[in-house]
């Protein structure tokens, strides 16, 4: 059953996004946040298949950071860790408005939580996701974006170009900035000129977006962190481009989180 009223739908067709105010409770917020400090302070093991991504000026040793934590971008493809994956990406209110957009077979595609520390650049040039996913239709795949922390201008909030989901897929490159994270790429044509909103959230604050909107993210300048988590999600009807199915061994895996697989497809 989805959650997702029919005007709150035009509003996601049209502008490529949904803001959903007040959807976490502060208590489930806590429990994701302490998993991260657990994890990185080796309280409890990490999934081999998570990536633990330190910054690219920690890394390079420009910037040394106090901690552990401080030293993180993010944790990527928690799909084995049974706090953020079961509490987050399998959150059934979540899943429930996922339905809305994507139907009710749904893959968890990619998972995320991203830490933003202070200290250091940590800037995410506007790109659009689709890239990374070789399998459509585009309109079958929806992001969710929740924040953790209050999210400003001031701390890096996330920022995005209303309607820019309906162009295509555009070619993305290196944004030629000093100092940038692994994989962090930019969309052709939509650099520093480019007309952005900044979508100031609050803690427990969730953001649907469609995988072809343009978004990315400031330089957190507070003192404080600046998290957010974050789940893709795929109707299990879609089907790999031509040449596009993952590598043996390799790719992502795409796990089914309500409904049932169909042949042929992800
Ligand atoms: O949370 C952010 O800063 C942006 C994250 C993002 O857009 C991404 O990792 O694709």
């Amino acid at each position: 059953m989805s959650h997702l009223s029919a005007e709150q739908r035009a509003i996601y067709d049209e502008q490529g996004y949904l803001v959903v105010r007040g959807f976490f409770e502060a208590h489930e917020l806590e429990v994701w946040k302490r998993r991260l400090l657990d994890v990185l302070e080796e309280r409890v093991p990490s999934p081999p298949s998570m990536l633990v991504m330190r910054d690219v000026m920690v890394a390079k040793g420009i910037v040394e950071a106090p901690s552990r934590v401080a030293a993180t971008a993010k944790l990527q493809d928690f799909q084995e860790d049974p706090v953020l994956f079961e509490g987050y990406c399998k959150h059934p209110k979540l899943l429930d408005w996922v339905e809305g957009f994507v139907g009710p077979d749904v893959k968890s595609i990619h998972s995320m939580l991203i830490n933003k520390p202070p200290g250091v650049d940590g800037r995410h040039p506007l790109h659009q996701d689709l890239l990374y996913f070789p399998f459509r239709p585009a309109d079958d795949i929806v992001a969710t974006w929740t924040a953790l922390d209050a999210c400003r201008r001031e701390n890096g909030c996330l920022a995005v170009v209303p309607g820019s989901h309906r162009g295509g897929l555009r070619k993305h490159e290196n944004p030629g900035w000093e100092h940038v994270n692994f994989l962090y790429v930019g969309a052709e044509g939509a650099g520093p000129e480019t007309d952005r909103l900044h979508l100031e959230m609050q803690a427990g604050d969730v953001v649907f977006f469609h995988p072809l909107l343009l978004h990315g993210s400031g330089r957190n300048r507070s003192a404080g962190f600046r998290r957010a988590i974050s789940c893709h999600y795929a109707s299990s009807r879609c089907r790999y481009l031509e040449g596009g199915e993952p590598l043996p061994g390799g790719g992502r895996p795409y796990v089914l989180v309500r409904g049932r697989e169909h042949e042929g497809c992800i």
